[in-house]
């Protein structure tokens, strides 16, 4: 039987998801992206989950797409295949499932995180890198744009000149320059990266998910806003989480010197 292209595992509150397919350095197939959207539709939907936490096997994280996979691998002499169809059916429902999940994600980039398998770490919302992962679009190499998000995400995270000269040149960054440059939130020793990743998710999973949540989308959306209208979304997201349980319980416990209990998602 073949081994399934991604596992997930359940601990206390937060689930983990691990890109399968270690020989080919977890590059994804089209099979794998629409299995990781659901993963991530339905894992956000239970209520027993609070967090995702988002890893690849073996030595590398992700290589992007599978370039051998048939649904895209070009056909000398044959047919051309449209990659677009690609994108818009596979790539973009995963990148949305990952933008809209109802529950924080964080990525632990293990290794190498290429093509679109970079540009699923940075949809994520907490990344944590090993000290032993690089990034590089690699795009250029094969004659397409950098895409899933990454046109969108990398020159916000990174700036425009550093994106270009990513994209454009198609060089590796290092995990800690990933770091200095505010790709990724931390970089961590190799054999302690899946440790601090799963603590960061716990400790994402302890507290107010829709306030969490809630505070992605406000900082997604303040990108293409002016500074008033990002105002009055702050306002209208912070009259509803005020109604919310999540709210008076953490003002309770602040006031009576106890650790909080959320539960309201
Ligand atoms: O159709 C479309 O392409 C549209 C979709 C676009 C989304 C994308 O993500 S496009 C970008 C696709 N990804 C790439 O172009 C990256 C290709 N891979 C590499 O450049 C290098 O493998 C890495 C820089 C990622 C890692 O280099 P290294 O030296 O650490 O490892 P390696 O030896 O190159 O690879 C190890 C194995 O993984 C090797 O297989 P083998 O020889 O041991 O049997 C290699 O062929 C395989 N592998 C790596 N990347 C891919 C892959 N197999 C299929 N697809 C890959 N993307």
């Amino acid at each position: 039987m073949a081994e399934p292209q991604i596992l997930i595992e359940r601990e206390e509150n937060i689930a983990i998801l691990r890109l399968n397919r270690p020989q080919a350095l977890n590059a994804f197939t089209a099979d794998m992206l629409v299995q990781i959207r659901e993963a991530l539709d339905r894992l956000g939907a239970d209520v027993g989950v609070r967090a995702i936490l988002i890893t690849g096997e073996g030595r590398g994280f992700c290589a992007g797409q599978d370039l051998s996979d048939p649904f895209v691998a070009p056909n000398p002499g044959g047919k051309p295949k449209d990659i677009g169809h690609l994108i818009d059916h596979y790539y973009i429902p995963m990148a949305l499932a990952l933008r809209d999940c109802r529950v924080p994600t964080v990525c632990a980039v293990n290794g190498v995180a290429a093509g679109a398998g970079m540009s699923l770490a940075m949809g994520c919302d907490l990344v944590y890198a090993s000290d032993a992962a690089v990034f590089v679009l690699g795009f250029n190499k094969i004659g397409l744009i950098p895409d899933c998000g990454a046109t969108w995400l990398l020159p916000r995270l990174v700036g425009r000149a550093k994106a270009m000269e990513m994209a454009l040149l198609g060089d590796k960054l290092s995990a800690t320059d990933a770091e200095l440059l505010g790709l990724v939130a931390r970089t961590v020793q190799a054999e302690q990266l899946f440790g601090a990743a799963k603590a960061a998710a716990l400790r994402l999973a302890s507290l107010p998910t829709r306030a969490l949540v809630e505070t992605r989308r406000l900082f997604d959306a303040a990108q293409r806003s002016e500074f008033e209208p990002a105002l009055r979304a702050e306002s209208r997201a912070q009259s509803q989480l005020g109604f919310a349980h999540d709210y008076s319980e953490g003002v309770a416990a602040f006031m009576q010197k106890r650790p909080p209990q959320f539960d309201d998602r």
